[in-house]
């Protein structure tokens, strides 16, 4: 049982200060040694050591493509964490990749399709992050991973800037799920009705309850083998509610349960078959006081824990 833990601190897919730092408070709160104590060996890799981001997001206001928020940037980046999620299973490790914002997820996500052909991938969020250059409003990339995934900016309006290209399209529509959706853009509803992806929103889970939605969600993944087969979870902490999960930049209301939240991934370390996970999108310069900087804080690495095998009993 060999972890690589991915130190992703990256900020340029949207326009909050602080998201950043996600990885350091969550080392900081001792996830490492947590996952330690559960079996794992484990090893921090920082994709970034040879740049500094946070800098750069802050200076180079000319990285810009039409309204597209620093496409030159967001590709470096989720590039360099491509290149760490391919290392990381290229040595047999589980890549535990932390952000950082979404966008981050272009290299997360294709590098698992790469080296798993079928995996199927769970993302959980409380939005799609499925606009194309030419649906998005913000022009913020981390709005945008799963269109790169899918290859659908090869073919719009504005052309896929270069620093972008390298993403492999690797991603097909039928093996996505998502779970936990409640703030989706008009454009978004169409994109995902037109590829026809499955997507479980509030409203499903409390229609079904989280566990039936996960069991729908790993059948539609994995139809041809009753729902058993590897899967890749890309987990945004803001598909918590922002009681548990204060301190994120999209924050929504409405959100899962810690209990469902954390339910969710316990289910599927249970399945043995969970090949990689990203956690992103804490932002803990956004909390109002110390107490939402640590419930956020916690509730994230329980989410890492609970992924990679701590259970209540
Ligand atoms: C919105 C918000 N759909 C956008 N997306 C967020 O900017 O494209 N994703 N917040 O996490
Ligand atoms: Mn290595
Ligand atoms: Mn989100
Ligand atoms: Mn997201």
């Amino acid at each position: 049982k060999k972890l690589s833990i991915i130190a992703a601190p990256f900020s340029g897919g949207q326009s909050k200060l602080g998201v950043e730092k996600g990885p350091t408070f969550m080392l900081k709160h001792g996830l490492q040694h947590q996952l330690t104590n559960l079996g794992w060996t484990t090893q921090v890799q920082h994709p970034f050591s040879q740049e500094d981001y946070s800098t750069r997001v802050k200076s180079d206001t000319k990285d810009m493509l039409a309204h597209i928020k620093r496409p030159q940037l967001v590709g470096e980046a989720a590039q360099l964490v491509y290149g760490a999620v391919q290392e990381a299973l290229s040595h047999n490790e589980f890549p535990l990749t932390l952000g950082g914002d979404h966008s981050i997820a272009m290299g997360t996500v294709s590098a698992t399709v790469e080296k798993y052909p079928d995996v199927g991938v769970l993302w959980i969020d409380a939005h799609a992050d499925i606009n194309t250059l030419d649906s998005t409003d913000s022009g913020n990339l981390h709005g945008c991973p799963v269109s790169f995934l899918m290859g659908l900016n090869k073919t719009g309006k504005l052309e896929c800037p270069p620093s972008l290209q390298w993403v492999p399209a690797n991603l097909k529509p039928e093996k996505i799920v998502y779970i936990g959706l409640r703030d989706i853009d008009a454009t978004e509803k169409e994109i995902l009705k037109e590829q026809g992806i499955n997507a479980f929103s509030m409203y499903h889970v409390d229609k079904f309850g989280i566990n039936k939605v996960i069991e729908m969600a790993l059948m539609l993944l994995h139809p041809e083998t009753a729902g058993v087969g590897p899967i890749m979870c890309s987990y945004d902490v803001d598909a918590l509610d922002p009681l548990f999960v204060p301190a994120t930049g999209t924050p929504v209301r409405g959100g899962l349960t810690l209990r469902e939240g954390l339910f969710l991934v316990e289910r599927l370390a249970e399945t043995g078959d969970l090949v990689g996970l990203d956690i992103v999108e804490v932002n803990p310069d956004l909390a109002a006081h110390d107490v939402h900087v640590s419930d956020t804080i916690a509730a994230s690495c329980a989410i890492a824990r609970c992924a990679l095998g701590e259970t209540l009993l």
